[in-house]
C-alpha cells in the first residue's frame, strides 16, 4: 500500500505533567533519532511544524491533588489549537511529547474534529498505565496519570473543556493495551466506567495478534484511528529511556505486530508519542526503538505484503 500521507510533526517540549524531568527533551531525542527521515523514506509528506512554546516547569508539589495545573492547561490548550489546525487542513499530526498530559489537548482536538466531519473516532492508548486517575484518586498528583480520565469528563473544569465538549469522548471509544500498573481507586474506577483494558496478562494468555485483532475491531470507512503511544507501554529491556518504567511489557516482536496490524487497518490518522526520557536513556536508543516501530505503523514490513 503506498499512500501518499502528509504528516505534521509537532514538538511540545513539557514535562509538566510527569513526576521525572526530561521528556521535554523527547521532540529532540526523536529528531536526532532520524524520525523525519524515515518517515520520507516511507513515501510519507513530513514537515516539521518545530516546538510549541509555553510555560516552564516550576518544580512545584501537588495542589489540592493536582501537581503544575495551571501549566497544564496552558500547554494543553496551545497543543489541542497545534493539532486541530493541521487536522483541520487534512494533514496528520504526530505529536512528539513532552509527558502524556498532553493528551489531552491532542485527543481533544481528534475529538473536535471528528464532530466537524461527523466521523467516529477509536482511540488506542499504548501504555503501562491506564492514565485514569483523578484528584482524588492519584497517589502522585502527576497530571499524566489523569489524562484519560479528564477526556472521559473526569477532571478540573480548566481541563476537561478544553475541546469545547464535555466530556470529550467517550469511555466506549478507547481500547487500552499493554497496561500493567493500575492504582487502587484507579481500578476501582476503570471497572466502573467498563474501559476496555488488554493488560498484560490478557496478552501473554491470548498473544498480541488476537488482542490487536479485538482491539481494532469494529472499525469503518468512516472512523478516524488515533494512537496515543507512551513509550513506557514498552518492556524496559528496550526502552530505558522513560521516568514510570514498569517491567513485563510487550517484547521487540509483539510491539512490532502491534504497529503492524495498526498500519494495515489503513485508518490511523493521528498519533501522540509521549513519554520519552532523554535524561534516562542509553544512547538514545529508545528514541531510535520508537522511530523504529513508527517505521512499521508507516507500513515497513520485513517482507513484501500485498
Ligand atoms: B503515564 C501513576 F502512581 N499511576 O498516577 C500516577 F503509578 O503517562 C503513574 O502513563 C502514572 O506515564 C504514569 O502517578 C503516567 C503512579
Ligand atoms: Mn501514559
Ligand atoms: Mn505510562
Ligand atoms: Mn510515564
Amino acid at each position: 500500500m503506498t499512500k501518499l500521507r502528509h504528516v505534521s510533526l509537532i514538538g511540545a517540549p513539557t514535562d509538566v505533567g510527569a513526576g521525572a524531568r526530561g521528556a521535554s527533551m523527547g521532540p529532540e531525542a526523536m529528531r536526532v533519532a532520524g524520525l523525519a527521515e524515515a518517515l520520507r523514506a516511507r513515501g510519507v509528506d513530513v514537515v516539521d511544524r518545530g516546538n510549541l512554546v509555553g510555560p516552564t516547569n516550576p518544580w512545584q508539589p501537588p495542589v489540592s491533588g493536582y501537581r503544575h495545573l495551571e501549566e497544564v492547561v496552558a500547554w494543553n490548550r496551545t497543543v489541542h489549537e497545534a493539532v486541530y489546525a493541521e487536522l483541520r487542513t487534512g494533514r496528520m499530526p504526530i505529536l512528539l511529547g513532552g509527558d502524556h498530559c498532553l493528551g489531552l489537548g491532542s485527543i481533544s482536538a481528534v475529538a473536535r474534529h471528528c464532530r466537524d466531519m461527523g466521523k467516529k473516532l477509536r482511540v488506542l492508548w499504548l501504555d503501562a498505565h491506564a492514565d485514569f486517575n483523578t484528584s482524588e484518586l492519584t497517589p502522585s498528583g502527576n497530571i499524566h496519570g489523569m489524562p484519560v480520565a479528564c477526556l472521559c469528563g473526569f477532571g478540573p473544569k480548566e481541563l476537561i473543556e478544553i475541546g469545547g465538549h464535555v466530556p470529550a469522548i467517550s469511555p466506549k471509544w478507547i481500547r487500552q493495551i499493554g497496561i500493567r500498573s493500575v492504582d487502587e481507586g484507579e481500578r476501582a474506577f476503570v471497572h466502573q466506567h467498563d474501559l476496555e483494558v488488554f493488560d498484560m496478562r490478557f496478552i501473554d494468555e491470548m498473544g498480541m495478534r488476537h488482542t490487536m485483532e479485538l482491539a481494532l475491531a469494529t472499525l469503518d470507512d468512516n472512523t478516524h484511528l488515533h494512537v496515543s503511544f507512551d513509550v513506557d507501554f514498552l518492556d524496559p529491556v528496550m526502552a530505558p529511556g522513560v521516568g514510570t518504567t514498569v517491567g513485563g511489557g510487550p517484547t521487540y516482536r509483539e510491539a512490532h505486530l502491534c504497529m503492524e496490524m495498526i498500519s494495515d487497518t489503513g485508518r490511523m490518522a493521528s498519533l501522540d508519542l509521549v513519554e520519552l526520557n532523554p535524561a534516562l536513556d542509553e544512547k538514545n536508543k529508545t528514541a531510535l526503538v520508537a522511530v523504529d516501530l513508527i517505521e512499521s505503523l508507516f507500513g515497513k514490513s520485513t517482507l513484501m505484503r500485498k
